[in-house]
C-alpha cells in the first residue's frame, strides 16, 4: 500500500490518458485497470467515483481521486520532485494554465466531439462552435511552442488528448473539424507535440483508435446521440 498507485481508466479514454501521460512524465510506476466503462459501470468504479461515475479515477494509497483535471494537479504536486512540472511556478501564469484547461474542457470538447459523431444541423451547429472555440484557444497558443511555453504543461496534456482522439473520429466519419486550413496554429502545435522526445510514445497507436471507432461507430454515435441531443 505504501506508495501504490493504479489508476481506473481505459486505453480507449483521452481523459484517462492525461493521466496516465502525467504519470509517465512524473516517472511515477502505476498499474492501469482498464474498464470498459460506456455501456455498464464496473462495481470499482461505483466505489470510487459515485458522484461521476466516470473514469479515469486515481487511486492512491488506498485513497481516490476523481476528474482529470483535479488528478493532473494533485500527481503535479505529490509528484513535484521528479520528471517536468505540470503547472508553472509563478503564481499568475498558473492560474492562466488553471483558466485554459477549464475552457477547454468546458467550451471546445463537447462541439470537437460531437460535430464527428452527429448529422445534419446540429453537425452543422457543432461545427461552427468548435471552429469559434478552438479558434480561441489558438489564441492563447499564438506563437508559442506550447501551451507551457518552451516546456509542455498540464494545458498542453489536455488539450492533446482530445485533439488526438478527434482527429481520428473525423476520418473515420469524413468530417472536416480539424484542419490546417481552419487551425493552422493548433495543427503546427500537435506536429510539434506528437513529434516531441517527451510525448512521442504515450499516445496510442494510431490505426489501433481508428479501428475501435470504425467498428464501433453505430453504437458510438447512437450513445452519443441519446445523451446530447439528437440529429
Ligand atoms: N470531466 C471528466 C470527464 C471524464 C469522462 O467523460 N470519462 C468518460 C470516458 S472518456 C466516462 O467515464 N464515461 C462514462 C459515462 O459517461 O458513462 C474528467 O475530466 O475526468
Amino acid at each position: 500500500m505504501a506508495d501504490e498507485v493504479k489508476l481506473l481508466g481505459s486505453c480507449k479514454s483521452p481523459f484517462s490518458r492525461r493521466v496516465e501521460i502525467a504519470l509517465k512524465l512524473k516517472g511515477a510506476s502505476f498499474e492501469l485497470s482498464d474498464l470498459d466503462v460506456f455501456f455498464s459501470k464496473p462495481p470499482e468504479l461505483l466505489q470510487h467515483n459515485p458522484v461521476h461515475k466516470k473514469i479515469p479515477v486515481l487511486l492512491h494509497r488506498g485513497k481516490a481521486i476523481a476528474e482529470s483535471l483535479v488528478i493532473l494537479e494533485y500527481v503535479d504536486e505529490v509528484w513535484s520532485s521528479s520528471g517536468i512540472r505540470l503547472l508553472p511556478e509563478d503564481a499568475y501564469e498558473r492560474a492562466m494554465a488553471r483558466f485554459w484547461a477549464k475552457f477547454f474542457d468546458d467550451k471546445c470538447i463537447q462541439p470537437l466531439w460531437m460535430s464527428c459523431w452527429t448529422k445534419g444541423d446540429m453537425q452543422k451547429h457543432l461545427l461552427e462552435e468548435s471552429k469559434l472555440h478552438l479558434t480561441t484557444m489558438e489564441g492563447a497558443l499564438k506563437d508559442k511552442k506550447f501551451f507551457g511555453g518552451e516546456e509542455i504543461g498540464l494545458v498542453d496534456i489536455v488539450v492533446l488528448c482530445s485533439v488526438y482522439w478527434a482527429q481520428i473520429a473525423q476520418d473515420v466519419f469524413k468530417v472536416d473539424v480539424i484542419s490546417e486550413e481552419k487551425h493552422p496554429i493548433l495543427c503546427r502545435w500537435m506536429k510539434e507535440i506528437t513529434n516531441s522526445d517527451v510525448l512521442k510514445d504515450c499516445l496510442p497507436p494510431r490505426d489501433e483508435l481508428f479501428l475501435v471507432f470504425q467498428t464501433n461507430k453505430d453504437d458510438i454515435a447512437a450513445l452519443m446521440t441519446a445523451r446530447y441531443g439528437s440529429n
